[in-house]
């Protein structure tokens, strides 16, 4: 298969492009290493050290057929022009602003999250229309459209309510918690109008955060891929173990109830590699919900906690209050059964991969140390 990887340069593009290579699919990556000029204007870098694009294409030819292409998602010319040449049979999109709290920062940053996402992804669906209609488009959506509703979330993009006696099918309520979060709402409206009006492919997976150093493939530094750790771009799992490297004390937000669906980076890698090799049939909108654990940024705390214990570091836990608007305490039962009816196993559980990961970030704790005063949570919501 033909597959290109739109946002190839970030944590997920990077080693998901690794593992349709092993797997013997072309790839094309691009990206407009929008997120490495992002996490330099925060004050920060990524933990791991990561190589330039040119040496990136080099360490994938090692696997297989690659190529990096340097180009904008919202640029409507580059994106039919690349259709045309590469004549994919699937684009994975992942080329979206994707920290919640960029999104929040200002009026700037919150425009700036709608431009870039709203508009790569109606490229996108335009380009397809336009050039060939029956690409299967893959795209990274996340659990957090949903928000935390009081009830069960279906996996699905429909559901039948009653108003007044009368029945209908309507779209799966959300209610996002963040400008970037809403972006993934929008998007998922305008994918869902796209099949309506001109039947085109979708997988619009909803995706809990990630966590994790490694894939099968990540086997030396050539293959890293970024870690985002700083208060704007580090996602919990990450930076508690950073955290716990540095001998900051790990960081709940509030009561710490907060509850995700977490997976780590080898299982999202191989949910995405099942979704892509297994298509949905030709016109249909698939909708996928992406997660392996259910675990509370409390519980998450007491994990790495222990973790680093055992690795003889000593860390304590601090809840700090919290700079976002969301519930601290609060249901959460999302439904969870497209992956597992195409064979995703999960092969990490959280609590023995956070000891990986420390493993991995000690060796570089001085490079870290340089971004510490980052970590600290600054962006508030209001
Ligand atoms: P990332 O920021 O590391 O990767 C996104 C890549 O897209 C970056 O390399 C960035 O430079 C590129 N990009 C952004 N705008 C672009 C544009 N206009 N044109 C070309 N390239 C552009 O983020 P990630 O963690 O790899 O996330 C990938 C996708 O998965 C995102 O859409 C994100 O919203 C979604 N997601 C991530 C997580 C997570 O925990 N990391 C969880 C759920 C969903
Ligand atoms: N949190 C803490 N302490 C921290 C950092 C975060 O308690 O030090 C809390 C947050 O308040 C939140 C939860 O952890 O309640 C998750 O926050 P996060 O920063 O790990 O993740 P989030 O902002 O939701 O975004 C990440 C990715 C995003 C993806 C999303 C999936 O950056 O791209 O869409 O995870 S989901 O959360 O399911 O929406």
């Amino acid at each position: 298969m033909k597959v290109i990887i739109l946002g190839a340069d970030g944590y997920l593009g990077w080693p998901l492009s690794l593992r349709l290579l092993r797997r013997g699919h072309q790839v094309v990556g691009v990206d407009n290493l929008a997120t490495r000029r992002a996490v330099e204007e925060v004050g920060s870098d990524s933990a791991l050290p990561i190589p330039s694009p040119k040496e990136r294409e080099r360490a994938a030819r090692e696997l297989g057929e690659f190529k990096f292409v340097f180009g904008d998602v919202t640029d409507y010319k580059f994106v039919r022009e690349l259709l045309r040449k590469e004549n994919p049979d699937a684009v994975v999109h992942f080329a979206e602003q994707r920290s919640a709290p960029y999104s929040m920062r200002d009026v700037e940053h919150a425009v700036y999250t709608m431009h870039n996402n709203l508009e790569g992804t109606l490229n996108l669906i335009y380009a397809v229309k336009e050039v060939k209609s029956d690409i299967h488009i893959v795209k990274m959506g996340t659990m957090g459209e949903y928000g935390t509703p009081n009830f069960d979330i279906p996996e699905s993009a429909f559901v039948e309510v009653e108003i007044n006696g009368r029945r209908d099918r309507i779209p799966t309520p959300k209610f996002a918690g963040s400008w970037y979060h809403w972006t993934k709402v929008y998007d998922t409206y305008n994918m869902l109008f796209a099949n309506k009006v001109w039947g085109l492919t979708f997988t619009d997976i909803m995706q809990g955060p990630v966590y994790g150093t490694r894939t099968e493939e990540i086997t030396g530094e050539r293959f890293f891929t970024r870690f985002d750790f700083d208060e704007v771009w580090g996602t919990v799992v990450n930076r508690y173990c950073v955290e716990a490297v540095l001998g900051l004390p790990l960081t709940p937000y509030g009561k710490g109830g907060q509850t995700r669906g977490f997976l780590s980076l080898e299982d999202s890698v191989e949910a995405l590699r099942i979704l892509i090799e297994n298509p949905p049939k030709q016109g249909e909108y698939r909708h996928v919900n992406q997660f392996v654990e259910l675990r509370s940024v409390r519980e998450i705390a007491t994990f790495v906690q222990e973790a680093a214990r055992e690795l003889g570091l000593d860390v304590k836990v601090e809840h700090v209050p919290n700079p976002r608007v969301e519930a601290e305490e609060h249901y959460y039962n999302p439904e969870l059964k497209v992956l597992p009816s195409l064979g995703f196993r999960p092969k990490k559980v959280m609590r023995e991969e956070v000891k990986v990961m420390i493993k991995d970030l000690l060796p570089f704790k001085e490079r870290m140390a340089r971004y510490s005063s980052a970590v600290m949570p600054r962006t508030r919501w209001k």
